[in-house]
């Protein structure tokens, strides 16, 4: 896999959208589409990304890289499961952040998952509290890219706290990968590294919510 996911990267790098279209093709050939967007399209992102870093790619290749990449996922998104669970109202928000790949493959497999959950789009923080208190949220997803973003969860926590509310934050994201202590930091209940560990996090807590 990690050859594909070379090949796939170097694809993007070169804007040669046939061949990257071909390797995820042939992924999904093998795999699950959720499985072939995680084991291919993500790890190839987060190369592409360090590699920005470290100066050897320059940001248009990561912006045009990262706009086919939502195009291909797009196409194979699971549609939401008509057989919704009872759960604890939930959303999911991208705060202060312009990276929105990750929450709408967050998104779309919950629903796929039988999960109903508003989706807040992109929002500032006063904004989310207010309307996640509007909404009466008892469980709130929230994707950052941006270590500025993911510092911003920790006014989110502190604000629903002070106004009384009882509101399960779980948070995902390139921050809270690269520094494993950080969720707690900002004051989260949870953290997922992928759109499946979302799930999880969720079917955990409804056994324990009322
Ligand atoms: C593509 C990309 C861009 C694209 C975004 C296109 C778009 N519409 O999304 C463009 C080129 C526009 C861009 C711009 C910038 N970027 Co950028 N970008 C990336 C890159 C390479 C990939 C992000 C991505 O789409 N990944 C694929 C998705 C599917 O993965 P994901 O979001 O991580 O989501 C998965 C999991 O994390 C998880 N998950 C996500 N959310 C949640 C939520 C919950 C609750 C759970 C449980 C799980 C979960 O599930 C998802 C599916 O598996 C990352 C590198 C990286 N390591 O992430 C840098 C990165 C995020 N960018 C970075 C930076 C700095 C920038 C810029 C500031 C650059 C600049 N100087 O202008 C701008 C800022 C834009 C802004 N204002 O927000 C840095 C952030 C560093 C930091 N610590 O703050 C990174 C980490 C690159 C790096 N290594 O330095 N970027």
């Amino acid at each position: 896999m990690s050859d594909l996911i070379t090949q796939f990267r170097e694809s993007l790098e070169s804007l040669d959208r046939i061949r990257a279209e071909a390797i995820f093709t042939d992924a999904l050939s093998r795999q699950s589409p959720i499985a072939a967007v995680e084991g291919l399209i993500v790890p190839a992102l987060e190369q592409m990304g360090a590699a920005w870093h470290e100066g050897s790619v320059a940001l248009s290749q990561v912006y045009m890289g990262g706009r086919f990449c939502e195009e291909l996922v797009e196409r194979v998104l699971p549609p939401s499961d008509p057989d919704r669970k009872h759960q604890p109202r939930s959303a999911i928000v991208l705060l202060n952040d312009y990276h929105a790949l990750g929450k709408r493959i967050v998104y779309s497999v919950m629903r796929a998952s039988g999960y109903e959950l508003f989706d807040y789009g992109r929002m500032d923080v006063d904004e989310l509290v207010e309307r996640a208190l509007a909404d009466r949220i008892r469980v709130l997803l929230i994707s950052v890219l941006m270590l500025p973003s993911a510092l911003k969860v920790a006014d989110v926590c502190s604000q629903l706290k002070a106004r009384g509310a009882d509101i399960r934050v779980a948070v995902g994201g390139a921050p809270f990968l690269f520094d494993g202590g950080l969720w707690r930091e900002v004051g989260a209940d949870a953290m997922g590294r992928s759109a499946g560990d979302a799930v999880a996090i969720v079917a955990a807590w409804m056994k324990e919510m009322p």
